[in-house]
Order: structure tokens, then sequence, then C-alpha cells
């Protein structure tokens, strides 16, 4: 049995992530831990809320809470809708947490130990209006790589450039959009990376399985020696991780907090303790270490983190650079898959201006196995891709509807009107399930490479190739004539297909969860461990057992439906 570490990107904790952030990492994450999952291996399964920095803060004050209080809510809100969406994290922990803080002073102290820490007096943006620094997203400006016009202090959402406050060309405060601002000597802590600078390009050249997307951004910012410039990890900022040295204080680092990306990657590992202290997981006794210290036997662990590519250089540089530096044996990851950018008709996503699909919106539209599979069919893999009503509706009412729920329905249905709600007695297989059952198992295999690969949209191309088989199946077999002649050959053909029907829910249940739950509910001996002999698999199931005729699996979507959501959808939320 293997064992998977398995992380998502943790997703600000400032408002509700649109359908572009949910298909860059929580959902290929979640595909691939049910699909591990289902192949019986152990599975953790981590994310959580990125709770510090600037964007809690100014979403707080926006909300008009204090941040504590709104970073609370905001958790609770994010993890139903996680819920909603079935994903199966083992925990969604909280950056905030005592854990975290805990990791991310130890960090600091290694480090620190390590000589990798310096302390630089610099010239911060101070905001005269505001009377305060100005960090990261307390600050726009133009890009000064790509000439973007609203880059922030830390990046680029642009070019995904890591910038300085003080890069910025015509910078004005977020907070009162004034232009009055002068730089200030401040002190702040400083990771040098800089000095990783070979340790890093090492290890990512020992990387040759990975995505080129990731590895690309790694290089381009380690060949221009950009990503590898030393980084400030510390702020001017009231909420954060307070400065300090392991439970020591920093002297001269009072009243500063880590800056967010240093201790956001950390809440990876402190997930993993609160996950402990829930006591909700298996392997809860043998401990989180097992699973990050490879000291402690985590060196058997396959480490697999999910993220868009605007995240890459944090992954691929900075953090490893902490893990590498802090000279102790914690688990490094084994593979990065990344994502593009999913588009909204014809633009962007916009969270500022609520342009396109929020998650919380798209489940009162309809439930999470149509979102599901349509992004993850659709997953921005070599290239953007975009997200158009119509392409939503044709995929649902084809693949979903005609595809797979009309097999289920018309085999249940032929079934219970010729022969009851019992899987028919009688007959036998021959040729023609022979060669369908030697057809499913090359798919079957290449479906496998697919998830194996984290291929998602290859793997979904393998699913519905594996459904429709059995439509096609069932066309030529045609039970409904065979029937007239030869009841007991209609038997046969509407048993391997009832046991077609088990057979889907396993395979399609890391895609559609809700849906594969409901077929293999229906079904007498409940759902199938993962299949390996296909031959046994469609004979499964006992003759003369009772089943149950389940609901239609997805409805259509209509053409007004279209037309309604296109309007609906357009822009501005709030
Ligand atoms: N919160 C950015 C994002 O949500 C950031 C990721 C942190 S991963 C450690 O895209
Ligand atoms: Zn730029």
């Amino acid at each position: 049995m293997a064992r998977h570490l398995i992380t998502s990107a943790i997703p600000y904790i400032n408002g509700i992530k649109h359908l572009g952030n949910l298909v860059g990492s929580q959902l290929p994450a979640d595909l691939y831990a049910r699909y591990q999952r289902a192949r019986g291996n152990e599975v953790l399964f981590l994310c959580a809320t990125d709770e510090h920095g600037t964007p809690a803060e100014l979403a707080a004050k926006k909300a008009g809470q204090p941040v504590a209080e709104y970073c609370a809510e905001m958790h609770a809100v994010q993890a139903r809708i996680a819920d909603g969406f079935r994903l199966s994290f083992d925990h969604f922990g909280r950056s905030s947490s005592p854990h975290n803080h805990r990791l991310t002073q130890h960090f600091a102290a290694r480090l620190d130990a390590e000589g990798l820490i310096t302390e630089v007096s610099e010239t911060q943006m101070f905001s005269h209006a505001d009377g305060r620094f100005l960090p990261d997203r307390y600050i726009e400006g133009t890009c000064p790589n790509c000439g973007f016009d609203s880059a922030r202090g830390d990046q680029c959402d642009n070019c995904t450039k890591q910038l300085d406050p003080v890069d910025l060309i015509e910078p004005h405060s977020t907070i009162s959009r004034s232009t009055d601002l002068e730089m200030r000597e401040t002190k702040h802590l400083y990771l040098r990376q800089s000095s990783m600078k070979d340790q890093l390009e090492a290890w990512i050249d020992s990387k040759a399985d990975w995505p080129l997307l990731t590895t690309s951004i790694a290089k381009k910012w380690l060949n221009d020696g950009d990503g590898l410039r030393d980084r400030g990890i510390t702020r001017d900022l009231d909420w954060g991780i307070p400065v300090k040295k392991g439970d020591e204080d920093w002297p001269g680092m009072e009243g500063k907090v880590f800056y967010v990306w240093f201790d956001a990657p950390i809440e990876y590992i402190a997930s993993s303790l609160e996950w402990v202290d829930a006591g909700t997981g298996a392997g809860v006794d043998q401990g989180w270490e097992r699973w990050w210290r490879t000291d402690k036997g985590a060196d058997d662990v396959r480490y697999t983190q999910f993220m868009g590519k605007d995240n890459v250089p944090f992954h691929t540089l900075s953090f490893p650079a902490t893990i590498l530096g802090s000279g102790e044996p914690w688990k490094l990851v084994d593979y990065i898959k990344s994502f593009n950018y999913l588009n909204y008709e014809g633009g962007q996503f916009s969270t500022s201006r609520g342009r396109g699909v929020f998650m919380d919106q798209a489940l009162e539209i309809l439930p999470a196995d149509y979102w599901r599979w349509w992004l993850l069919s659709h997953a921005p893999e070599s290239s953007d891709s975009e997200f158009t009503w119509e392409n939503f509706q044709t995929s649902v009412n084809k693949d979903l509807a005609d595809v797979l729920g009309n097999f289920v329905s018309r085999v249940t249905k032929f079934c219970r009107s010729k022969f009851g709600e019992i899987v028919p007695e009688g007959g036998s297989y021959g040729p023609q399930e022979e060669t369908l059952i030697a057809d499913l198992t090359t798919r079957l295999a290449a479906y496998e490479r697919q998830m194996e690969a984290m291929e998602v949209r290859k793997s979904a191309q393998e699913l519905r190739a594996i459904w429709v088989l059995g439509n096609e199946y069932l066309q030529s077999a045609a039970p409904w004539v065979a029937y007239k002649e030869d009841p007991d050959r209609a038997a046969a053909i509407v048993r391997l297909s009832l046991n077609l029907i088990r057979f889907y829910a396993t395979l399609s249940s890391p895609f559609i969860p809700d849906a594969a739950q409901a077929m293999a509910s229906a079904m007498p001996e409940g759902p199938e461990a993962w299949p390996t002999d296909l031959a046994a698999t469609l004979n499964a199931l006992t003759p003369g057992a009772a089943f149950a005729v389940p609901d239609n699996l997805f409805r259509k979507i209509t053409d007004e439906e279209v037309e309604e959501w296109q309007a609906s959808y357009a822009g501005v939320r709030e």
C-alpha cells in the first residue's frame, strides 16, 4: 500500500472563491486523493485557509469586523462550501492556528541558526494619509516588468513576477488611494535564498518528470536570478504571526509579523497537527510525523502539491528554501501539478468585479457533480481554458445526461419492466460480452495511466469513453429485441449492464462522487473495490438479488436557463 500526502494551495480567507480558483488547485487535488483512496492507498489530503497578510486585513476592514472574527467566520463559510463540492480533505485547517504560529517561529529560528537570515535596514513606502507603512496589497501601481497597471506590492497578477512595493511605478495606497508616499527606514528580516541557488537548482533539475508549466516557471525565476533575490520575510502589520525566534523574542523585531507567504506553506505541515488534534482521521494514532519527517518514516511517502501557476515560484523556490535551509529532515514535495487560468465568457473571472460564477452561487444553481465534471474535463492544463454557459450546457447534457445518466436509466427501467427489480437470472455471456470486456480492460488501463499521471482532462476523456462503450454495447445487443425471441439472452445482457453500472460507480467516484454513490447504492452488493479482473467484476452481482431503480442521475440544462445565467453572472456582485 502506497502512502500519498496531497496538499492543495490554501485559499485566501478574503471571500468566496470562483470556479477558476477551484479548478486550479482544490478540485484536481480532490480528484487525485479520491482516486488514490479508491485504489486502496493510504492518503492524507490537507488544505486550509490562508488567513494572514494584507488580503485578510483589507477584507475584514471592508466587512467592518475585527480581523480575527472575520477570519473565523469566513473559515466556516469556506469549509461549508468545500463540503458542498465534496472536497474530501482529511483536514481543512487555518494558517492562524497555534500550531502554525509555533512551527513558523520554529522554522525562523532554525533558518537563523543556519545563518540564512539577515537583518536589513530598508526603505519602505510610508503613507502620510494612512499613517502607516504600506506592505504588499496595501499598495498598487504599474508593473515594472510587464506594464500591467494594477500590480500589487508583492506580485504582479498579470505576469506572476514577485515584486517589492518599492518596485512599482506610480504607486498609490489601496486604503486611501493616496499617492502622498514617502520612503522611510524600517528593519526587516531577509531569507538569504540567493545563497541556496545551487542547491535549489539541482533539486529542480532532478525533477525531470514534472509538468513543463511547473519547471519552466521555476527555471525562469532561477535563471533570472530573480526569484532568488533574498526576500523579506517580515512585515509591519498588526495581524499575523509575531516575529519570534522559536519561543524567544527577536530583538529589533517587536511589533512585526512574518510575511504571509512565509507562514502559508508551513500551514501544510501545521494542518496535519490540527488534524491530529481534531482526532477525526484514520491513522491519527500513528501521528503526523510519519507524513512529514523523513527520519520518522516519511521517506516512503509520495507528496504531491496542486496549485495555480501564480503560486509556483513560492512552492518551487521559497518554501523549499525554508525546508532545506532548516537543516532538519522535513519531507520535500515530490511532484508539483500546476494549472493555467480558467477564463469566463471571453474575459477573466474577477473577484473584485464579481464577474463569473463563485463557488456558493454554483451550488445554488446545480449540484456539485455537474460542476466537478465540467471543470475537471476542461481543466486548464496545457493552456488557459474558458468557461462558457453553452459549453457547460453541452457537456452536461451530452456526457452526463445522454451518455451516463441515460444508460443507467434505460438499463434499470427496462429490467424492471421485464424482469422486475432483481438481477435477472438465466442466459450466459457470449462473444459480444467477451469483446466488450476486452475493450473495457484496455480502456481501464488507459484511464488508470492518465489518473496516475494526473492528466486531468485525458482522464475525463478516458472515463467518458468507458461510459460510451456501455451505451454502444446496449444499443447493439438490444435486449428489447432479444427479449421477444430469447428472454434468457435478454437476461444475460441486462445482467451484464447492471454490473456495468456498479463498475461505473467505482470508476466515476473521483469525478462525480454523489452520482457514483447513487449508482453503487442502487445495486444489491453496494460499492465494489477497484476492479482488477473485469470478467469477474462484470459477473459480480448475484442473480436473483434485488436492486432499486435510482432516480434520474442528471437533468438537462435548457436554453432558457443558459440565457438567464449568462445575464445573471456577467458581474457585478454585491
Ligand atoms: N493563498 C494564493 C492563492 O490562494 C495563496 C496560496 C497559498 S499556498 C501556501 O492563490
Ligand atoms: Zn507584470
